[in-house]
């Protein structure tokens, strides 16, 4: 097991059977790195279906989450050593089965922060697409291998990957195995900040305990609404942004928030 940063303990339960995955906990805060650093965190079925357990199973109490990779990369993807002796109908079964773990953690209960180093490429990056902010160290990169292996993404990055930085820019991606480093990949929109490196994980923390200290009904306007009504049409959006917003400020907790800035007791915004 890789060291926890301070604060995080192991988590106990059927999280801690994960044999692929290290899961720790600090409060309100889940830790997930993939632990199979010898194979690059090659994302296996096994790998898949404990994502998705820890995504659909989180420990009572959590309000955000993070997934790092331990070792020398983020993810190397999916593990092609078990991709040679599939049919066409597994291969689908098989794609869906990722479509479904990374719904899970785009649509699940909480917003989750990625931390990402070294490789994220093909189902690496497909998992990273699938969170709602990316953290990449200055030793970064993302590809999309696929093409080069002689297959097509199945994970997801077809829909997510292109709302990042354009259909364009995967097309090079794919066609030509072109590499993004770490600043190509904040300007295009594949991370949200880069940071120096071995520190992606730490920043990753810090924002997701900002979030955990957001209101959990705004939290989920935000990962639930806000993709939704970028996918309609506008008199569609407006209308559902309105509902979202009285469900949000119907909430008691948005009245007590909104009553202690009144009152002066609420921070103000600031430069940063
Ligand atoms: C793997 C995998 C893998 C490493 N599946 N075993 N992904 C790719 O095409 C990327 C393939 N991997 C690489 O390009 C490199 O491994 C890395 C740049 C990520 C890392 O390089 P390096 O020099 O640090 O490690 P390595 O020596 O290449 O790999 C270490 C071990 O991990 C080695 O096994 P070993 O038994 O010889 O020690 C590698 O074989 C193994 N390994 N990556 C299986 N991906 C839902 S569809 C998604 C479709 C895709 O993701 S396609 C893209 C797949």
């Amino acid at each position: 097991m890789t060291t926890l940063p301070p604060q995080f303990v192991p988590v106990s339960g059927l999280l801690s059977t994960l044999e692929l995955l290290q899961v720790a906990v600090s409060g309100s805060l889940l830790l997930v790195r993939l632990n199979r650093p010898a194979k690059r965190n090659a994302l296996n079925d096994t790998m898949i279906a404990q994502l998705r357990t820890v995504f659909t199973q989180l420990p009572e109490g959590i309000s955000a989450a993070v997934i790092s990779g331990a070792g020398s990369h983020f993810c190397s993807g999916l593990d092609l050593s078990e991709l040679s002796e599939k049919s066409v109908f597994d291969g689908i079964h098989h794609s869906r089965m990722w479509h479904a773990a990374l719904e899970d953690i785009q649509f699940g209960k909480v917003p989750v922060v990625a931390a990402l180093h070294g490789a994220v490429v093909g189902g690496g990056l497909e998992l990273a697409a699938a969170m709602h902010l990316r953290v990449a160290d200055t030793g970064t990169y993302y590809g999309l291998p696929e093409g080069q292996r002689g297959i097509f993404v199945g994970g997801g990055a077809s829909a997510r990957v292109p709302r990042l930085i354009g259909f364009s820019r995967m097309t090079d991606m794919m066609l030509t195995g072109r590499v993004f480093d770490a600043s190509e990949g904040l300007q295009y929109g594949l991370s949200n900040y880069v940071v120096p490196e071995g520190e992606s994980e730490a920043k990753a923390i810090e924002l997701a305990q900002r979030i955990a200290s957001n209101a959990p009904l705004s939290n989920y306007a935000v990962t639930h609404a806000l993709p939704r009504i970028a996918e309609m049409p506008q008199a569609a959006g407006l209308y559902v942004e309105s509902l979202m917003a009285a469900i949000a400020q119907g909430d008691d907790e948005a009245k007590d928030r909104v009553r202690a800035f009144l009152e002066g007791r609420a921070s103000k915004v600031v430069k940063s």
